[in-house]
Parts: C-alpha cells; structure tokens; sequence
C-alpha cells in the first residue's frame, strides 16, 4: 500500500494531482500539504497539514510519522517571479528540492521521489522548433538555471545513492481549477479568465510567440504513467521532455472568439516576453513516449471547450 504525500498541493498542478491520486490509492492515503491553506473539498476529502519545505526537520519527522512511501514536491517559484527576487527564488527552488532529495536517501520507506522540471531548462542557444530530449541547455532566467541544476542534481542521487527519481520537463499548464501563478505561460489561463468575466484581455506577450502547452489533465496522467512505469522503463534520470500542445496567443484568440465572437485581445508585451522567446515553441517527446507510454488527449479545440466551460461554471457556483 502506497503512502503519498503531496508538497504544494494548494498549488495550481498539487490540487489536482492530489484529487487524482485519492482516487487511485484511497483518500486516506494521499497527505495534502502546503505552506499556504488548503483548498476546502482537499482538506475535508483526506489528511492535510501546512508543512514547509524548507523545514527540513518537521519534514522527516512527517514523513516518518506517516510512513510515506512517495513525495511528489512540487512547491517552486515560477519563471516571471523568479526573476523579480532571483536569489531567493535561487534558495527556495534548490534547498527544497535538496531538502526532499537528502530525506528520500535516508529515510528506508520512501522508494520514490517526483520533482517537476520544465521547458524553462532550455535558452536562447537551444533549437526551438520540435526540441529534442537531449540538447544544448543554456537557461537565461533564474527559475530555468535552478530546474538545470535540479536536474543534474536529481541524476547524482539516483547514480550515487539509488534515489529512485522521476522528472518532467513541464511545458505551460493549463488548467481551471487553481490559476497558476507567476509563470511566463500564464497568459494561456488568464486569457480564458478574463474572456469571460470580461470579453477582453491584455496579452503580456507578443501575438506570434508560440510555447509548448499541455492541458491539466494530460499532465497529471503523464506524472501518474511515469511513476507507475517499472524502474528499468526509466532511461533518463535528469527530466524527461514533455510537449503536449503548441500555439500562440493569436491562435489561443482565435479559438476562444469561435464560442465570444466579441472577445477582445490588446498586447503589452513585458519583461517575461525575452523568457518567452528564450524557450521552445514546440518539444519532441519521443523518449517519453517510448519509455513510459506518454500519451495526451487535448488538441487545442477541446482544450478551449473545456477550460471555456469549466471557468464560466466556476463563476455560476460563486
Ligand atoms: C512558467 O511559466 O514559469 C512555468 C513553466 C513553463 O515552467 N509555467
């Protein structure tokens, strides 16, 4: 039986990763934890606790007194963040991730990490067009250089003392459950906010920057394939690329307009437009596919019906 606990579950990937795991291995089984409040329906459906991170103390004795079997840490400070407070994004996205990575190798129960990396390990030098697992990798922002590291870091722990660590490259995530915060892709949930609580929206890129993006629930069942994949199927042990769906706020626009024929878009392009344009446009998860079975199922059409119709619902219920 599998003991899970869930790091930054009040998190815009955490609360919906944690809603899928109950389902798979019982709600009393998944341990919900953040430093900021949980959501309601998260914390009466199974445990919960405020937990810091960076607490590396109060953390191995959770840990232990739960008997945790899995840690899926997925508390960071996002690209456009990062960069206002570049060393202390620097701090919390490495000494929390090494926090967990020195637990999981001494702590006998725990047999399996998950950290997200993301699209952000990439930079200006990189080939942006159907980016291949392995490549060049010259991150220009604070936020890709701490996912970098990461990634070398989570490698050693598995080569040097066996932690058995498992790692995406997270393209932008689109979801309306929790809105995101802080990243360079965040425009791509925003605009579906915005286009209905106000038919119109101003756009921090440019019309034609296209990034790779995945819809929540395609991510969630990558992360789920991933750990459940027999440790031999897992190659790659820095973060596997994951691409999911390409496009660009003109063509996000034109989607959205075909249910608001009125919806209205303006661009002011701000300081995370060079992050945008420093990354791929769209990523080759070939390696993905063939090891673990990656698969998606949102195409950008039902990607816009869904996150259309799941906003205005939110909206109703208020
Ligand atoms: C961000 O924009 O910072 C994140 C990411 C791509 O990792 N969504």
């Amino acid at each position: 039986m599998e003991r899970i606990l869930i790091i930054g579950a009040a998190g815009q990937i955490g609360s919906e990763l944690v809603t899928a795991m109950r389902a798979i291995h019982g709600n009393e089984n998944v341990y919900a934890t953040d430093i900021k409040d949980i959501p309601k329906d998260i914390k009466k459906a199974g445990p919960s606790a405020i937990l810091d991170v960076m607490d590396d103390k109060r953390l191995i004795h959770y840990v232990i007194r739960h008997k945790i079997t899995q840690i899926y840490h997925l508390a960071a400070v996002l690209s456009g963040n990062a960069e206002k407070l570049p060393l202390q994004a620097w701090h919390i996205n490495m000494q929390s991730l090494m926090n967990i990575l020195d637990l999981a190798k001494v702590v006998e129960d725990v047999k399996k990490v998950f950290w997200p990396s993301s699209i952000a390990v990439f930079g200006p030098t990189t080939p942006r067009v159907n980016t291949p697992q392995l490549t060049i990798t010259e991150p220009s922002t604070v936020y890709g250089i701490s996912k970098l590291a990461g990634e070398r870091w989570c490698e050693y722990f598995y080569n040097r003392y066996d932690v058995d660590v498992r790692s995406v490259r997270y393209p932008g995530l689109i979801s309306y459950k929790t809105e995101a915060g802080g990243g360079t892709t965040d425009y791509a949930v925003e605009i579906f906010y915005e286009a209905i609580k106000k038919g119109n929206y101003e756009c921090f890129l440019k019309e034609d920057t296209a990034l790779p993006m995945m819809f929540m629930e395609d991510a969630v069942n990558a992360t789920i394939k991933l750990m459940e994949a027999p440790k031999e199927n897992i190659k790659i042990r820095s973060s596997y690329n994951v691409g999911g769906i390409s496009f660009a706020p003109k063509r996000i626009t034109a989607e959205i307009k075909k249910h608001l024929p009125d919806f209205k878009i303006t661009y002011n392009p701000d300081f995370r437009q060079p992050i945008a344009e420093s990354w791929p446009q769209s990523i080759d998860d070939s390696q993905a596919q063939k090891d673990w079975g990656l698969e998606t199922k949102y195409n950008i059409t039902k990607l816009t019906d869904t996150m259309l119709e799941g906003v205005r619902t939110k909206f109703s219920s208020k």
